[in-house]
This record gives C-alpha cells, sequence and structure tokens, in this order.
C-alpha cells in the first residue's frame, strides 16, 4: 500500500509513534510518505522506502501566523493524487485531521477510496483539543474520519465524555522496539555518573507543566533525605526546565541533579538507570514510560489517565495520587533500597514491556487499515 503518515517531529510522544509505526509498515513493503513541518527526530536514516514531505509554508506580510493547516491539506492533495495513496493515517487530531477532512473535499470523489484515520494520542483531546477555541473543529474533524484510534481505554474513554463522537474508536496503545530498549552494559557511563556507585533515578519528557517536573526534583530530595546515595537524571527540555532547575537550588541539593537536556540514544541512560519517575498531572497512555520499563527499569508513576494500563501497581513499580511527593518519595525508597524487590520488578517491567512489542502493534494497525479500506469500498 501507499500510506500517508503526517505528524509533529517531536523526540517524544505522537511524533516518535508515527514515525516508528511508518518505519514498521516500511519493513512490511509498504510505501512511506511522511509529511510533517520538519523531519521527525526519529526518522534518522536515509530509506528509500519512506519519503519526507516537509510542508512548505509560505510565509506573507498580512500572515501574523502562517496557516499551517492549508499548506498541509494542499500537499496532503497533491500526494493523494500524484502519490496515489491507499490510506491517509494522521497522528494527532489538531489540525491534522482538519487538514485532512478539507483535502478530501477538494478532491471530491476522486479521494473517496482514500481512507482518512485519525490516531488521538492526548493532549490533542484532554488538554488543547477541548479548549472552546479548538473543541467545535476537533468534534466535527474526528467525526469525518473514516477509522479513529486512541492509544488508551482512558483515552477512548475521555474522548467519549469530551466529544459527541459518533465513530467506533479502536484502542491501539504505543508500541516498543524491544531490540532497542534492552538494557545493555554502559560501565563507563555509569562510572562517569555515579563515580560513587551511588544508584540512578530517571525522568526523561518534554518539560511541559503536565510533566510536572518539580515534583520529580522534590520527590527525589527525599529520596536522598531517606538516606540513599542516588543520582537524579533530567532528560529533555521545555518550558518548566527552570522551575526544576529552581527548585534543586532551593532543596540545596543541585549536585545531585544532573539536566541532561534532548538526548537521542534514550536506551543508553535508561541502561544506567535504577528507576524511572513520571509524576504527569495528564498522560494517556506513557510512551516514556514504556520505553523505561522496556530497559527492565522499576516505575514510579502518578496513577492518572492511561499510566494504570502501563506500570502495575506492586508488579512493575509502584503509583501515587497525583501531587503525592511523599509517596512518590516513600516508593522509590523502597526500591532503591530492597535489592530482591528492584530486581523482580526489573524483570515484570521488561516483561511488561514485551506485551507492546513493535511488530505485534503494526499488524494490528496494518489488520485496521484494512478493515476501513474494505468498508468504504
Ligand atoms: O502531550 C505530550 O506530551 C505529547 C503527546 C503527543 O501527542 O505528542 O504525547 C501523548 O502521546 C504519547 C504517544 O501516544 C503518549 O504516550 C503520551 O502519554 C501522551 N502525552 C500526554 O497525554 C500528556
Amino acid at each position: 500500500m501507499n500510506i500517508g503518515i503526517v505528524c509533529y517531529p517531536t523526540f517524544g510522544g505522537s511524533g516518535v509513534v508515527a514515525t516508528e509505526l511508518a518505519k514498521g509498515l516500511a519493513n512490511r513493503g509498504h510505501n512511506l510518505h511522511i509529511l510533517s513541518y520538519a523531519r521527525p527526530a526519529r526518522l534518522d536514516s536515509f530509506r528509500t522506502d519512506i519519503t519526507f514531505h516537509e510542508v512548505d509554508l509560505s510565509s506573507y506580510p498580512l500572515f501574523e501566523y502562517p496557516p499551517y493547516d492549508l499548506a498541509l491539506a494542499n500537499m496532503m492533495v497533491h500526494l493523494i493524487q500524484y502519490a496515489k495513496l491507499d490510506i491517509l493515517h494522521v497522528h494527532y487530531a489538531i489540525p491534522h485531521a482538519t487538514s485532512a477532512y478539507l483535502a478530501k473535499q477538494i478532491l471530491n470523489s476522486k479521494a473517496a477510496h482514500v481512507p482518512v484515520i485519525t490516531t488521538l494520542h492526548g493532549t490533542d483531546i484532554t488538554l488543547i483539543g477541548s479548549d472552546p477555541s479548538y473543541k467545535q473543529v476537533v468534534d466535527f474533524s474526528i467525526n469525518q474520519s473514516d477509522g479513529v484510534t486512541a492509544v488508551s481505554e482512558y483515552l477512548k474513554k475521555e474522548t467519549y465524555n469530551h466529544f459527541d463522537i459518533k465513530k467506533d474508536i479502536k484502542v491501539i496503545p504505543n508500541f516498543i522496539d524491544l531490540d532497542r530498549f534492552k538494557r545493555s552494559k554502559k560501565e563507563h557511563f555509569k562510572k562517569a555518573i555515579c563515580p560513587e556507585g551511588e544508584k540512578v533515578v530517571t525522568h526523561v519528557s518534554n518539560f511541559r507543566e503536565v510533566k510536572r517536573v518539580p515534583d520529580v526534583v522534590s520527590a527525589f530530595d527525599q529520596v536522598l533525605k531517606n538516606g540513599v546515595k542516588a543520582k537524579l537524571l533530567m532528560v529533555g527540555d521545555g518550558p518548566d526546565r527552570p522551575k526544576a532547575e529552581q527548585k534543586c537550588r532551593e532543596l540545596g541539593m543541585c549536585d545531585h541533579v544532573r539536566f541532561l537536556g534532548k538526548q537521542e540514544q534514550i536506551e543508553e541512560v535508561l541502561s544506567i538507570s535504577d528507576l524511572f519517575m513520571i509524576p504527569s498531572g495528564s498522560e494517556t497512555f506513557g510512551l516514556a514510560a514504556l520505553e523505561a520499563m522496556s530497559c527492565s527499569v522499576p516505575i514510579i508513576s502518578s496513577n492518572i489517565g492511561g499510566l494504570p494500563e502501563v506500570n502495575i501497581h506492586g508488579e512493575t513499580g509502584y503509583l501515587c495520587e497525583l501531587g503525592d511527593i511523599e509517596c512518590l518519595g516513600r516508593c522509590a525508597t523502597e526500591i532503591l533500597q530492597d535489592e530482591e524487590l528492584h530486581q523482580r520488578m526489573s524483570a515484570n517491567a521488561r516483561k511488561r514491556a514485551e506485551l507492546f512489542e513493535l511488530d505485534k502493534i503494526v499488524t494490528v494497525y496494518e489488520d485496521y487499515y484494512k478493515e476501513i479500506k474494505e468498508g468504504l469500498s
């Protein structure tokens, strides 16, 4: 099949899921076209079966905000016509599902056979999508898609709660490349970060408010106060990084925290990690947690959103109430101090990650494409 994938080019979240899905589909002999405003971070090597199309966003003095959604729709029209797309799969509803609707309207009967599939990822529903300034358009565009998927049962429920959706939503979870995300020996790296054999607690995110990065620092401070010799690795970057840095200064524990910025080889950092902390205020799945689990790292997370579908309390780690820093610190300390518990949770984490193996989930998407396509013909 000729498959168009539309996504944000981000280091994490939907950008990663969309790009890894494109690679997985290309490995099965499909022809992939990726549309975005920049080359996706995970599209890191040249392949003849994946073509990247950068959305051409011409500016004009009148445009304070050039209309990306229109430029994207225009490019979709070209690709449906000239690359003979069989499927157009958009990741993140805003504005991708709307642009797809517009492209199909422009092509009218010529595009009738090209199903539009929208995958809902998270904040396109839970935060920005439900904002009154976008809600009606998001509602309409999801209903106009031929197929709709969500990354967790939680997100499916939230979508029905927030919007008036008439479609069946199929849950297809995030997935993981178990060969790439596996624990490997990185002794030199570990030694450089932890010269005294300290434990490593890691957080990876885009440092947006929803990730609650200051909570990670406060909980880690408790771990130190409980007498655990440890280092905190903060991976990624974003608007709340200064708040997290400020929190370290306030607590006087900056020597124990390293801000590593954005990293491409996350699996290397995860390979030296003993614990992963993700206390998010909203998280529809938690791909970052799955990546850590695949590297045999137990998880301490909040119990909100889709996180309980990934991190199983008492098995792969612990879940705490949102904002309960005492719980985060106590649970982290317990796992780091009890070698037997740590080993058990590490093994369970990897085992659970195996349920979300890339190839299995790519098959689910492939079958869903066929199902929706058959429904249209
Ligand atoms: O909001 C973000 O952090 C990014 C967002 C996205 O769509 O790019 O991530 C969401 O999608 C991921 C992939 O499906 C999920 O694993 C994340 O849990 C989800 N983030 C949130 O819900 C905050």
